[in-house]
């Protein structure tokens, strides 16, 4: 018995999430969205390709949320992207009253799911979706720590010229200017990364990371991001899909960790079959602290606009 993954939201990033959970065969996958047509259409192109893609998992599409019943994991892409010009935080009462609505049919209809939300402004999006859901901490869980700090990796990889693979790095606080890239702990092949590198290239790889979301927009010009941001859920769904157990950046619901009480941030954590298992408190030096600190307040003035 195969697990069934509903996403809601089936645009730019949704459809990449689609069609990567198909051709992993995590799951079968109910693509939701309002659009009439769109996840159907989507699907049944992803389905016609299954025999070269190897892949037994089933895709469908759906405008109705009876069709995501006893979906294992759900992951929420729903909501406006920005365009130029525009930050996260410019999204938040479009997407806010998307939300509510989505985080209702999740609710009365997945009961039992655990739940990844991608939608910004994220940290003020997965708090939504928490609090008006319901659903235990463990099983509501942000994307954005896993993406800002792949971004992370990949320019430190460019600039040694070494691969991806072998660079490790942490990205916390909240999914917007303000995160928190943690170059104490970023490591190529366990190597501290200014054994390696000049602070200046470093201070440079961070400021490419903070703004990386919004380089991508002005090149589009019509959107944002989506393969990276898709790439990013899935080994977060790989990891409570499969009981990976791995330790990743993701904005979580801390209640006394870090000194954060009752707001999503990103954070380390332990990622497995009972979805946010552990969250990793990693010590911060004080120049860390105090910019995880001015980051947790930008998302705490964001939180306190939503009149839920
Ligand atoms: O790191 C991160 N978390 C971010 C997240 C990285 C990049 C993009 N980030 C955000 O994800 C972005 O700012 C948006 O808020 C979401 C989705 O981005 P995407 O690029 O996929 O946007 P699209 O292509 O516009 O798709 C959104 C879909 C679209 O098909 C709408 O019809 C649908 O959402 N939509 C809805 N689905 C269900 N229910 C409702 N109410 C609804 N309203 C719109």
């Amino acid at each position: 018995m195969r697990n069934k993954i509903a996403l809601i939201g089936g645009g730019n990033i949704g459809g990449v999430l689609a069609e990567q959970i198909a051709y992993r065969e995590l799951g079968d996958v109910v693509i939701f969205d309002v659009v009439e047509g769109l996840p159907q259409g989507k699907a049944l192109d992803m389905a016609e390709g299954a025999p070269i893609m190897g892949s037994d998992a089933k895709i469908s599409g759906t405008n109705s949320y009876e069709d995501i019943a006893g979906a294992d994991l759900v992951i929420i892409t729903a909501g406006l992207a920005r365009k130029p010009g525009m930050s996260r935080d410019d999204l938040l009462n479009t997407n806010l009253k998307i939300m509510k609505q989505v985080a209702e049919g999740v609710r009365d209809h997945a009961p039992d799911a655990y739940v990844i939300v991608v939608s910004n402004p994220l940290d003020a999006m997965v708090y939504t979706f928490k609090e008006i859901s319901g659903f235990p901490k463990n099983r509501v869980v942000g994307m954005a720590g896993v993406l800002d700090s792949t971004r992370f990796r990949s320019f430190v990889a460019w600039e040694l010229d070494v691969s991806v693979e072998d660079v490790t790095a942490l990205v916390l606080g909240g999914h917007g200017d303000t995160m928190v890239p943690l170059v104490g702990y970023c490591t190529v092949a366990g190597i501290p990364v200014d054994r390696l590198l000049p602070a200046e290239t470093i201070k440079a790889i961070v400021k490419r990371t903070k703004g990386a979301g919004g380089e991508v927009v002005g090149l589009l010009k019509t959107g944002s991001a989506f393969v990276s941001p898709a790439i990013a859920a899935i080994e977060m769904a790989e990891s409570i899909l499969l009981d990976k157990k791995r330790v990743l950046a993701c904005a979580c619901l801390c209640e006394g960790e870090y000194g954060v009480d009752g707001l999503y941030v990103g954070v380390p954590c332990v990622l497995g079959a009972g979805g946010v298992e552990k969250i990793i408190e990693a010590e911060l030096n004080a120049e860390e602290q105090k910019m995880f600190e001015d980051s947790v307040e930008h998302v705490r003035t964001l939180v306190e606009q939503i009149k839920l």
